[in-house]
């Protein structure tokens, strides 16, 4: 029984522009991505959250804000990767491509979907309109959902 493994994903949006990156190596290669990755040892869910927006994308922010946890699986696979899911609004420097990512603005309304993981399109609507949410993918060849279940938390 492998651990979950925590993860980080950081959406930059000033409305109605949103920040996505081409992922250029690794998982998710090819998609554009929100911009995560890791939680290292003695490091806090939020500090892995702001490090990896900088390591990959140049820009620093104070404040984000949670906007929801998914669990990912895949069939055939052991392990759940728990997905933390950050808004940010305001941030300081400039997008900048790094090793891992090119950034890219998107308006909200043309955000580039047949291109990202397939579960961004359910659960991006809930993040744009500001709802917290949570859920689980279950993840069959090539990524396809097999299974899934989303819920919008009240706060
Ligand atoms: N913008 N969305 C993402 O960057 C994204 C979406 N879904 C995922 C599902 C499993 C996974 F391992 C990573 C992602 C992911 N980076």
């Amino acid at each position: 029984m492998a651990a979950k493994k925590q993860l980080t994903l950081c959406l930059v949006h000033q409305h109605p522009k949103i920040l996505l990156g081409m992922k250029k190596r690794g998982f998710g290669a090819g998609r554009y991505n929100g911009f995560g990755g890791k939680v290292e040892e003695g490091e806090t869910v939020d500090e892995a959250a702001k490090r990896e927006l900088k390591e990959e994308s140049g820009i620093s922010v104070d404040n984000l804000e949670r906007a929801g946890i998914l669990d990912f699986s895949w069939e055939g696979k052991d392990g759940i990767l728990e997905v933390h899911i950050f808004k940010a609004t305001e941030f300081k420097g400039v997008p900048e491509e790094s090793e891992e990512m090119a950034p890219e603005w998107f308006d909200v309304s043309d955000i580039p979907f047949g291109t990202m993981w397939p579960d961004d399109k359910y659960w991006m609507p809930l993040f744009l309109a500001g709802k917290k949410f949570s859920g689980n993918f279950h993840f069959g060849e090539g990524d396809a959902i097999i299974e899934y279940n989303l819920n919008e938390i009240n706060n």
